[in-house]
């Protein structure tokens, strides 16, 4: 293992090599990364300035990277469950005695769907994220995963619309001259794309900032409209219909490569701006500028993000925009058309990583992860063992109180493998420790970008950690599985993630990454890849479904003003310096989101004697949660927003954010509904008159 360290190149420094490496974070940038390593220590870690998407910057999370990295709490050795659940007490075991513990209760397992692999994208690698783990809990017959936690509504909204996950390349961004970006926080969560819109206006571009919230990108726009949160389809269709009306439209591109374009404008004329500004509580004049902008300006390009599709009618909003750019034909040049990930253009061998063909013919139940707390607390049809990995369900889940009962259930047989004790290592059964991205191997596509990134491991793991494909390795050898592709080391699954006529490995071990070949305007003459080849205003696939064919307005289950006892909408967006719940435990970033906050416009805080820099508590009838408030510029009148996603052991109360977000599911895409979430706050006088006293 230790030589695969090897192939490093070396600095001016003595001692010293430089390891190429991708980000493995759950952010559309997948940076290259270059780590300076002497003596086997990690010294340095940059942006690799030879990759043009990453241009030698990092975000401030991960140039802190080396800090989480060598962090003092990092688990080093497997660890057993010696309290009540929750209680954080585990005593050190060996990996075998711990190993075994789990292969055995696994053989005990009647019936093999009670187990239930739970992960995400804590690394997005395809390695450590879903290869061995895959083929491991395939060969078992194990509950499938319905991975929904993030971006199912409008990824799948994308494929019923544009055929896949696909859309404009990001670099031409920077040739646009009227880019909308809606649903996204660029500085904060798409600092790379952003460098691209930054170009884009040095050259003359306007930049329009569609969100509920005046964030940092907001303040940096020529324009910022504040819509309600799952507002807006109802904003896209006004924007058709002002197209229509005002022949801002691109026959020719509509009726070569449209389909259901009669009934798509028979909708959207429903959609005069005067009806969309009552439902976006936002000026009428706004749309109609922004119409004409969108209609006039060539080229224009949408920026969407998934912060837009966290509500009730997520999947139709993202299909609504997803329309406009077919309608004027901005798809013909390379820097119009609207991009929200183009995850659809990497050939991945999916097939080879994870095998599905281990199920054998099984068809196991499928268990929505967005819908865990339910799903670990439903006895009629029982999970009994959980193997958590490359996430956090306790923090991030919606609806924590059922997700934390579920967890909680002594009967319950849990496994995390994790490289920190988080608040759902902490109801483990066994912690099995970890190794990170300067750890072990890996291959990375990008959802912001089209290039292949390889990562090597640039120093050896932290003391007993070990990678998640090692683990399964492992557990597979002692349940006795033994086909080949079980002995695949981590390397030779890097290997395996293309064929070999896709990409050019040679390029990715020389370079540490290499671009896909895609033409500059995939669109540009229509093409796309849904079953008609045409952008699909209607769907039939929706149809068959027994949903509407056209995008619509769909209200959010709890729209805002709709409640006398939860007047305020609440959402919850990253904090700048966290990484959904990643880097809370770092102290300097800590440092930096002090502690959990409530933004909060200043009529709303007058209204319930709230000071700036008062505590409160923020309630529904899901539960409660203590935070501290920020009178602040950034609300709108009628929305808070609950900075996310702290630990909940780290917070104020022991709780967090989710402690007050629903379960319920998006239109399409089975997706969870975290900004579709009415609230009450008050001056929590209790905790107020504590810390005075
Ligand atoms: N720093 C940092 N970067 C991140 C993350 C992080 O936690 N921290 N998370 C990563 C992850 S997991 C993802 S999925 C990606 C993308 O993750 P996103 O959550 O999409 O990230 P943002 O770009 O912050 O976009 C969210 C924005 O959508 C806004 N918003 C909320 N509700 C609505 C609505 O109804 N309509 C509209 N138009 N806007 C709304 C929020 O105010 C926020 O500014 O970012 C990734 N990057
Ligand atoms: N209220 C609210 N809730 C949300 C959101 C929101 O905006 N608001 N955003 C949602 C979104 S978009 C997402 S994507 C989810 C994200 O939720 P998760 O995917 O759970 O993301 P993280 O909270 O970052 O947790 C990832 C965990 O994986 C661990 N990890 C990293 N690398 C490895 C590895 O190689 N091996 C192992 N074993 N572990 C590793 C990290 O230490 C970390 O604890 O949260 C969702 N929850
Ligand atoms: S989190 Fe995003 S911006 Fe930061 S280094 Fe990773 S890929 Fe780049
Ligand atoms: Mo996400």
């Amino acid at each position: 293992m230790l030589d695969a360290l090897a192939p490093t190149e070396k600095t001016p420094f003595a001692n010293a090599t430089v390891v190429r490496g991708a980000c493995p974070h759950d952010c559309p940038d997948t940076c290259a990364l270059v780590t300076t390593v002497r003596d086997g220590v990690a010294v340095k870690l940059q942006g690799n300035p030879d990759h043009s998407h990453t241009a030698g910057v990092l975000c401030t999370k991960v140039s802190r990277y080396i800090e989480r990295n060598d962090h003092p709490e990092r688990l080093t050795t497997p660890l057993r469950r010696t309290g009540p659940k929750g209680s954080g007490q585990f005593a050190p075991v060996s990996w075998d005695e711990a190993l075994d513990a789990i292969a055995a209760r696994l053989k005990l397992t009647k019936h093999s769907d009670t187990i239930v692999p739970y992960s995400y994208a804590g690394t997005m690698g395809l390695v450590q994220g879903e290869s061995m783990d895959r083929r491991f809990f395939h060969k078992l017959g194990a509950s499938l995963l319905d991975r929904t936690i993030c971006s199912t509504a409008g990824g799948e909204a994308l494929s019923f619309t544009l055929g896949g996950k696909v859309g404009m390349r990001v670099e031409f961004f920077a040739e646009a001259k009227l880019i909308l970006i809606w649903g996204s926080n660029s500085i904060g969560s798409n600092l790379h794309f952003w460098r691209h819109a930054q170009a884009a206006k040095r050259n003359g571009a306007r930049l329009v900032c569609i969100d509920p919230r005046k964030t940092e990108t907001a303040d940096k726009c020529d324009e910022h409209i504040a819509l309600l949160p799952g507002t807006d389809a109802a904003l896209a269709l006004a924007l058709m219909h002002e197209l229509i009306v005002h022949d801002w439209l691109d026959h020719d591109y509509i009726a070569r490569h449209t389909l259901g374009w009669e009934q798509l404008r028979e909708r959207a004329l429903q959609w005069p701006p005067s009806r969309a500004a009552a439902v976006c509580g936002v000026p009428e004049a706004q749309i109609v500028a922004l119409a004409q902008a969108y209609g006039t300006t060539k080229p224009a390009a949408i920026r969407m993000n998934y912060g837009m599709q966290r509500v009730r009618g997520g999947g139709n909003a993202a299909r609504a925009i997803a329309c406009l750019p077919a309608l004027t034909g901005a798809w013909r040049h390379r820097a119009g058309g609207v991009l929200l990930s183009a995850t659809g253009f990497f050939p991945v061998d999916r097939a080879a990583l994870q095998r599905p063909d281990l199920l054998a013919g099984r068809t196991p139940r499928t268990i929505n992860m967005t819908n865990i707390g339910d799903a670990l607390l439903d006895t009629a049809n029982p999970i009994n063992v959980l193997v958590v990995y490359n996430s956090n369900p306790v923090a991030i889940a919606p609806e924590s109180g059922k997700v934390v009962a579920g967890f909680a259930r002594e009967d319950l047989f849990t496994v995390v493998l994790e490289q920190f004790q988080t608040d759902t290592a902490d109801y483990a059964d066994y912690v099995l420790p970890a190794t990170t991205q300067l750890e072990h191997w890996d291959i990375h596509t990008s959802y912001g970008h089209t290039d292949v990134l390889l990562n090597r491991p640039a120093v050896a793991p932290r003391g007993e950690a070990r990678s998640n494909a090692w683990v399964f390795r492992e557990l597979a050898r002692r349940m006795g599985f033994t086909e080949p592709c079980f002995s695949d080391d981590d390397e030779a699954l890097c290997r395996q993630a293309f064929a070999p006529d896709v990409i050019d490995f040679n390029e990715l071990e020389t370079q540490g990454f290499t671009s896909l070949k895609l033409p500059d305007a995939p669109f540009a003459d229509g093409g796309f890849p849904t079953p008609s080849g045409r952008c699909e205003f209607f769907s039939e696939r929706l149809v068959a479904m027994g949903q509407d064919g056209l995008p619509d307005h769909v209200p959010n289950y709890e729209p805002a003003g709709s409640s006398r006892e939860f007047p305020l909408a609440m959402i919850s967006p990253p904090a700048r310096n966290f990484l959904n719940s990643s880097f809370v435990n770092v102290r300097s970033l800590r440092a930096i989101e002090v502690e959990p906050l409530l933004e909060i416009h200043a009529d709303d805080a007058a209204a319930r004697g709230i000071d700036d820099g008062a505590i409160v508590r923020v309630f529904n009838a899901r539960g409660e949660y203590r935070c501290r408030a920020e009178v602040s510029r950034r609300a709108r009148a009628g929305v808070v927003h609950g900075l996310g996603i702290w630990w909940r052991k780290l917070g104020m109360d022991g709780t967090n954010v989710n402690q007050l977000t629903s379960q319920r599911l998006t239109d399409i895409g089975r997706g969870p509904t975290f900004y579709d979430c009415l609230v009450q706050v008050e001056r929590d006088d209790a905790r107020v008159a504590a810390t005075a006293s």
